[in-house]
C-alpha cells in the first residue's frame, strides 16, 4: 500500500489541520501494517513559490535557511505525534527537482505545452490561478475580487508562460470518473468534481511563473525567464519520491498510489489537475492513483483554521501545555481528532471538547477498564494471568466474548470506508460492555465466596482477553497507549497483529503482568471540563 499526505507549505509552522491529515494517513498505514501488509507512507514539505519567498523575506532569512527551519518543525511534530512516515520529501531536494525538470522537458519535447500569455486572477495564499467566472462565484462580504477557495483578495496578473491544455482532457477525465466511481471519497466530494466537470474547464493550466516575479522556484529547463509553477512542482512529489523516471523497479513497486489524503481545499488540484498531468505524461487509466480521500476542515467557531486568519491552534501547545499532565498526551490528541468527527465532515476544535473526550472515553472508560482489570489480577491472582474457564465460557461471558472476537470484522468494514471514528466507536463500545460486565460479575464478591475462585479466575481471564483485543485494535489510533497496555498485560515484545485479535483465548495463563500505572490520570481539567 502506498499512502500519501499533501506536501505542506512551509510559510509557517504546522497547525492542527496539517496534523489531522498526517494522523489520518498514519492511522491507515499502521492499520495495514497491523494486518501484515506492507504500507509505505510518504509525507513532506512544499517549499517553493511566491508566498514562501515572501514569508522568508518577512522573517529576514534567505528562502533556503527559512525553509530548512520550518521543514524541521514539521518533522519534529510528526515525531511527537508518532506519524510513522517512510519517506519525507522536500520539493527543494535535488532528487525531486531532477524529476520535475525531466517532466517539463518531456512535455515540451512532445509539444504538449503551449507558449502564450495569461491574463486573469491569481491568489497568492493558495498559489492558484482563477478565471473571471470563478472569482465572480466567490461569495465575499467585501464585494471585491476574491479567491473562491479562501475568500482572500486575488490580484490581476498578466503573464507570459508555458501552459498545459486542460479542457482537451476534460472528456477523458469525465470518462475516467464514470468508470472509477470510487476514485474520490467521500462520495459528496466525488459528486462535487463530477458537477464541476459539467462546466467547461479553463482552457489551460499554467506550469510556469515568470522568474522576475517569482525567484524561488525550480528553473524551467527550456526557458531562462521562467520557474516552475508551485502546484506542478508539488504534485509531482508523489511520483518523484518513488523513483519515477529513474528507478523503474522501485517505481513499479509503489505506483499507483493507493490512498492519497488531502483536505477539501485542494480537491480540485488533486482530482482534476493531477490526473490530467499524469495523463499528459503518458500514464494510462490503470496507472492513475486508486483513491483520493478529501477530509473536512477543522474550524474555530465557524471559521476555517488558517495561518492568515491568525486563528491557528498549535499542536505543540495542545500536547505540551494543555495536556501536560497526560503521559500519553500525543495519543489523547490523536484519539480526539480521529474520534470527534466522521471523516469528511468539518469539526470544531476546542480545549473543552478534548477534555470531554479525555474524561468520558479515555479516563472513565478505557483507562478504568485496564486499571481495574490489572489491579484485580494483582490482588486476586498474585499478578499472574489466570487460566480460562476449564469447561468453556459461562453463559454470562458469551456476549462479551462474541463482541470481542467480532470487533475485527467491524473495524475492517469501517476502515475500508476510511471511517476512523466508526472504528473507534466500535472499540469503545467493547470497552463499555466490558466495564458493565465487571459490575455484573462483581469479582470482589466472588473473592469473598468460599467456592468463588474458579469463577473469579474465569472472569478475570475474560477481562484480560478483552484488554488484549483492545490493545491490538487500538494500535493504529493510539500506538503508545496500545503498547503500554500490551506491556501492562505482560506481553512484552511480542508483536501485535490484527489476526490475533480474533484468536480466543490467547493469553498464556500464569503470565506475569507488568506494572500498571494509570493511563489517563485525572487532573482538575479532566474531571471538570
Ligand atoms: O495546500 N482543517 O499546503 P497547505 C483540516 N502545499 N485540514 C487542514 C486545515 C484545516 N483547517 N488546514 C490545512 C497546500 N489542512 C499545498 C499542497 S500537495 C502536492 C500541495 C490540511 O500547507 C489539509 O490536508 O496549505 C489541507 O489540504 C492541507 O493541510 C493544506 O496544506
Amino acid at each position: 500500500m502506498y499512502l500519501t499526505t499533501p506536501l505542506y507549505y512551509v510559510n509557517a509552522s504546522p497547525h492542527i489541520g496539517h496534523s489531522y491529515t498526517s494522523i489520518a494517513a498514519d492511522c491507515l498505514a499502521r492499520y495495514y501494517r497491523l494486518k501484515g501488509e506492507r504500507a509505505f507512507l510518504l509525507t513532506g514539505t512544499d517549499e517553493h513559490g511566491q508566498k514562501i519567498e515572501q514569508a522568508a523575506i518577512a522573517a529576514g532569512k534567505t528562502p533556503q535557511v527559512f525553509v530548512d527551519d520550518v521543514a524541521e518543525r514539521f518533522k519534529a511534530l510528526w515525531r511527537l505525534l508518532g506519524v510513522s512516515y517512510d519517506d519525507f520529501i522536500r520539493t527543494t531536494e535535488e532528487r525531486h527537482q531532477r524529476v520535475v525538470r525531466a517532466c517539463l522537458a518531456r512535455l515540451h519535447d512532445e509539444r504538449t505545452l503551449l507558449h502564450t500569455t495569461y491574463e486573469g486572477w491569481y491568489c497568492t495564499p493558495c498559489e492558484t490561478f482563477w478565471t473571471q467566472h470563478d472569482v465572480e462565484a466567490a461569495v465575499v462580504p467585501s464585494g471585491s475580487a476574491a479567491c473562491p477557495s479562501c475568500t482572500r483578495p486575488v490580484e490581476q496578473v498578466k503573464e507570459d508562460g508555458w501552459y498545459l491544455p486542460l479542457r482537451e482532457s476534460q472528456p477523458w477525465l469525465q470518462n475516467f470518473l464514470r468508470s472509477h466511481k470510487t476514485f474520490i471519497q467521500p462520495s459528496s466530494r466525488f459528486n462535487e468534481i463530477a458537477s464541476l466537470l459539467e462546466q467547461p474547464l479553463p482552457e489551460y493550466l499554467c506550469l510556469t511563473r515568470p522568474r522576475q516575479r517569482v525567484g524561488w522556484g525550480i528553473p524551467v529547463p527550456f526557458s531562462e525567464q521562467h520557474v516552475t509553477y508551485v502546484w506542478f512542482d508539488a504534485l509531482l512529489n508523489y511520483i518523484s519520491a518513488v523513483g519515477y523516471g529513474e528507478d523503474r523497479e522501485r517505481f513499479a513497486a509503489h505506483w499507483p498510489a493507493d490512498v492519497q489524503f488531502i483536505g477539501k481545499d485542494i480537491l480540485r488540484h488533486h482530482a482534476v489537475y493531477w490526473p490530467i498531468i499524469l495523463h499528459a505524461l503518458g500514464f494510462s487509466d490503470e496507472q492513475m492513483p486508486r483513491l483520493i480521500v478529501a477530509h473536512g476542515w477543522w474550524k474555530i467557531g465557524e471559521q476555517k483554521m488558517s495561518k492568515s486568519l491568525g486563528n491557528i491552534i498549535d499542536p505543540f501547545v495542545v500536547i505540551g501545555t494543555v495536556l501536560k499532565d497526560q503521559p500519553y498526551a500525543a495519543d489523547v490528541y490523536r484519539y480526539f481528532l480521529l474520534r470527534e468527527i466522521p471523516f469528511g465532515q468539518d469539526g470544531s476544535f476546542s480545549e473543552e471538547a478534548i477534555f470531554t473526550r479525555l474524561s468520558a472515553d479515555l479516563a472513565n472508560d478505557l483507562g478504568n477498564l485496564v486499571n481495574r482489570t490489572l489491579s484485580m489480577v494483582d490482588r486476586y491472582c498474585h499478578g499472574r494471568l489466570p487460566a480460562p474457564a476449564a469447561i468453556g465460557c459461562a453463559v454470562d461471558d458469551e456476549p462479551l466474548r462474541r463482541s470481542a472476537v467480532g470487533l475485527v470484522p467491524t473495524i475492517e468494514e469501517a476502515m475500508g470506508r476510511v471511517e476512523f471514528s466508526e472504528a473507534l466507536e466500535a472499540i469503545m463500545r467493547l470497552v463499555t460492555q466490558a466495564n458493565r460486565y465487571i459490575e455484573v460479575a462483581a469479582p470482589w464478591k466472588l473473592a469473598k465466596e468460599a467456592d468463588g475462585a474458579h469463577r473469579l479466575h474465569a472472569v478475570l481471564n475474560m477481562l484480560a482477553e478483552v484488554t488484549r483485543v483492545i490493545s491490538i485494535t487500538l494500535e493504529p489510533f493510539m500506538p503508545s497507549v496500545a503498547q503500554a497496555i500490551w506491556q501492562q498485560l505482560g506481553c512484552g515484545r511480542a508483536p501485535r497483529r490484527l489476526q490475533d485479535a480474533t484468536r480466543w483465548p490467547s493469553l498464556a495463563s500464569g503470565q506475569a503482568i507488568g506494572p500498571h500505572p494509570v493511563l489517563f490520570p485525572r487532573s482538575d481539567s479532566v474531571s471538570t471540563p
